[in-house]
């Protein structure tokens, strides 16, 4: 089976506003395996390197105080066609808009709190998880039942 990884953080309104459980269940249930997790809190250069794209946009320091302002929790997940996959479950950027039964439908109403991050290529995720993460915090593992998903 072709398997890809991404990386997803659970910001920190949906850290703060007790989501963090009700997330992880939304990937796990789905399928998508756990290969790496923690809680953190993100200083400044590190968050200005996750949001560089977004550097000159007028939004980019109050996303980066936002993003630095308490711990958010850092994940990657594997599974087929994973980054597309989260991004589905994820939902619209602006909360308003997301469609209910994802995760920002159904608990943001915010563009900017919008409960989590998920990379969007493969090329995001290369970038991204060398921020969170070190090559041998990430496992290769076999998980019961994977045969079924
Ligand atoms: P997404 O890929 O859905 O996380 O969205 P973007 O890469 O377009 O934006 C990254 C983050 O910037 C969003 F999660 C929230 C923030 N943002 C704002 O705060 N204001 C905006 O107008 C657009 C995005």
């Amino acid at each position: 089976m072709e398997s890809e990884r991404t990386l997803v953080l659970i910001k920190p309104d949906g850290v703060n506003r007790r989501l963090s459980g009700e997330i992880i269940s939304r990937f796990e249930r789905k399928g998508l395996k756990i290969v790496a997790l923690k809680l953190l809190k993100l200083d400044r250069a590190q968050a200005e390197k996750h949001y560089s794209v977004h550097r000159d946009k007028p939004f980019f320091g109050e996303l980066v105080q936002y993003i630095t302002s308490s711990p958010i929790i850092a994940m990657v997940l594997e599974g087929r066609n994973c980054i597309t996959t989260v991004r589905t479950l994820c939902g619209a950027t602006d909360g308003s808009k997301a469609a209910p039964g994802t995760i920002r439908g159904d608990f943001s109403n915010s563009i900017q709190n919008n409960i989590v991050h998920a990379s969007d290529s493969d090329e995001s995720y290369r970038h991204e998880v060398s921020i969170y993460f070190n090559e041998n915090e990430i496992l290769t593992y076999q998980i019961a039942g994977e045969n079924l998903i």
